[in-house]
């Protein structure tokens, strides 16, 4: 199938997409190896600064380094090739277990609670999610629970309309848990395989957006046995190591059990994707390319590496 196409247009526009990031690293990674001896003092520091400068992480630069280091000592480190092949490795043994793409059981009731700031791309991947979940056969309503903006009602409902799946939505201003709470009594009684429930994300005011947040799962709970089932947090990639605070926070406050990682299309930190998940161990249900609705796509760490690594 062509998703499964190394030379397909996603995997291409992802490397596109990911380009600032690459130039900024492998490429200086290259030049660094011109002339110099791989295992220099300098060399090791030039190349920590390079690692903690794509936003990958002090960790992930220490770690990496020893790793270099051992295989230097026992002379298997000797080109710039050995050195590009050992990174890979190591990035690709980072995220190998983010790589658990959301399984949707066919029947039954499957809640979704999306979550994150305010403009990370909550709405858009709501849309893009049902879109390709419709695509399937499955059968989706949208929860339109960002009650905050009229207008963020009305961007919901464009996407289902474009993706043919209901929409529930209450007056502007009124409380999310009862939207939520309509939702899944409809989503109930019409049979609904799975229920995308969209929330808001002002973050001025952070310890009402976690009440509210508590209580519309507190609801999703007593409606639905296990609901949410996914609790799937949407950060944007552009903001690097913001979005991994935002990750510790929800996940403190609220239980995060998937991340979608927006805007990776154009962002020089595409780094924070590999410090994301060694720092929080959390499935990456998908990353986000664009704005339309084929710029999703379920995450994969070998393209995810080959894509950012890759400079041919
Ligand atoms: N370039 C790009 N833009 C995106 C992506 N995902 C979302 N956006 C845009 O980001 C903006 C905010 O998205 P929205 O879904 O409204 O964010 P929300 O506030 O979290 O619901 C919109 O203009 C989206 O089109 C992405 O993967 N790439
Ligand atoms: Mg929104």
């Amino acid at each position: 199938m062509a998703e499964n196409n190394k030379k397909n247009g996603f995997f291409s526009k992802l490397k596109q997409g990911l380009s600032k990031t690459r130039t900024s690293f492998a490429r200086n990674l290259e030049e660094m190896l011109v002339g110099e001896r791989l295992i220099s003092r300098e060399f090791y520091d030039d190349l920590e600064e390079l690692l903690i400068s794509a936003d990958l992480g002090p960790a992930f630069a220490v770690e990496l380094i020893e790793e270099m280091k051992a295989r230097a000592k026992r002379k298997e480190l000797d080109n710039p090739d050995a050195l590009m092949r050992v990174m890979k490795e190591y990035m690709l043994s980072i995220l190998e277990p983010c790589d658990a793409p959301l399984q949707i059981p066919g029947k039954d009731l499957f809640t979704i609670m999306v979550v994150g700031v305010n403009g990370t791309g909550k709405t858009t991947t709501i849309g893009k999610i049902a879109s390709r979940l419709r695509r399937d056969g499955r059968s989706v309503m949208l929860a339109a629970a960002d009650t905050f903006r009229a207008a963020a009602v009305e961007q919901l409902e464009i996407w289902g309309k474009r993706a043919d799946a209901p929409i529930i939505k209450h007056a502007e201003g009124s409380d999310p848990s009862a939207v939520v709470f309509d939702a899944l009594r409809a989503a109930k009684s019409r049979g609904t395989n799975i229920l995308l429930v969209d929330t808001a994300g002002r973050l001025h005011t952070k310890a009402n957006l976690m009440e509210e947040l508590k209580k519309i799962k507190r609801v999703m709970g007593r409606e639905v046995t296990g609901a949410p089932h996914e609790t799937l947090l949407v950060l944007d990639a552009v903001t690097g190591q913001n979005a991994l605070l935002q990750a510790k926070m929800f996940n403190e406050k609220i239980g995060i059990t998937g991340l979608v990682l927006t805007k990776l299309d154009g962002t020089a930190k595409g780094g924070i994707v590999v410090r994301i998940a060694s720092e929080m161990k959390l499935p990456i249900r998908y990353i986000g390319i664009g704005e339309k609705e084929e710029d999703l796509r379920p995450f994969n760490s070998a393209e995810f590496v080959e894509a950012l690594l890759s400079s041919e």
